[in-house]
């Protein structure tokens, strides 16, 4: 198993869990921690045998409080226009990746911590998470896709509030407005992760895969375009070993086992 500078993982089956630790800092982003969730991406890339990720924070207190303030002090419109550029080139890439990630949020997702969440498949969150882009009360703004990912989560209107007060939403008003998919004792989040995980991990993994590209691909599309890139993919499971398997296993009335081809 790999280790990662502030980043543990475990691996129990097909499920990943990857915790970023600083907790120090709340866990947040500096360049070795945004380091280690590439190099993160890298090894899954390479483990044809996992098939979903859970990323959470170290300690009960927070998932990741946003972006290392500290290194905004001398940082030039140079240095932060090349920042900004990475944190989103590597947010859209764990949003593109093969395999599916849940956030499991429990604590603070500040700033880019949010950004970070919003960049994964969907959101568990315990009852204490709090939610926010606070960046405005820095003199800044969102800087790794906060100001397109969380309006298109959850209406214009409260990611303009959101992003134009700073203010945070609990987790019961993150449920509300579809930002999480379900809200846990901090206790049970991690089990609850897991479980959902296990469960997208025993269907076919080119399908799940077929159907994260169509919903993130499709969301920028046309909705011609998007139902057209639908069809290719759907097309393109037809192919495959785990199409026959899953049809076949339905009519004997028997568990698919799925192979990943
Ligand atoms: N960066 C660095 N250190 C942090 C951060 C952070 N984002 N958040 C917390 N810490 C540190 C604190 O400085 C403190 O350290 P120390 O003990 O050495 O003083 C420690 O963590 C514990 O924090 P607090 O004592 O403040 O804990 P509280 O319980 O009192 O408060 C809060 C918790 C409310 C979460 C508070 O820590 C806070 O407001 N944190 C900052 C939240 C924030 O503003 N996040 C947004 C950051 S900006 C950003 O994410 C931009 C992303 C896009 C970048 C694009 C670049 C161009």
């Amino acid at each position: 198993m790999n280790s990662f500078e502030q980043i543990s993982i475990s691996k129990e089956g097909p499920v990943v869990v990857a915790t970023i630790s600083r907790p120090e800092a709340l866990n947040a982003l500096n360049q070795i921690v945004l380091r280690s969730l590439a190099a993160l991406l890298d090894w899954i890339d390479g483990q044809a045998d996992v098939r979903a990720l859970i990323l959470t924070g170290a300690g009960e207190k927070a998932f990741v409080a946003g972006a290392d303030i500290k290194q905004f002090e001398n940082m030039t419109p140079a240095a932060a226009e090349e920042f900004g550029r990475a944190g989103q080139a590597l947010f859209t890439r764990l949003e593109k990746s093969r395999v599916p990630v849940i956030a499991a949020v429990n604590g603070f997702a500040l700033g880019g911590g949010l950004e970070l969440a919003l960049a994964c498949d969907f959101i568990y969150a315990a009852d204490n998470a709090k939610f926010g882009l606070p960046e405005c009360t820095l003199g800044i703004m969102p800087g790794f896709g906060g100001t397109v990912r969380l309006p298109r989560r959850v209406g214009v209107g409260l990611a303009r509030e959101m992003t134009m007060t700073g203010n945070m939403l609990s987790a019961a008003e993150a449920l509300a407005c579809g930002l999480v998919n379900k809200v846990v004792p901090q206790a049970s989040l991690l089990e609850e992760a897991k479980k959902v995980a296990s469960t997208i991990a025993l269907r076919a993994p080119m399908a799940v895969a077929a159907i994260k590209k169509s919903v993130h691909e499709g969301a920028s599309l046309g909705e011609p375009e998007a139902n057209a890139l639908e069809a290719r993919l759907f097309g393109e499971l037809f192919a495959t070993a785990d199409r026959t398997e899953g049809v076949q296993a339905f009519i004997e009335k028997r568990k698919p086992s799925f192979k990943g081809c």
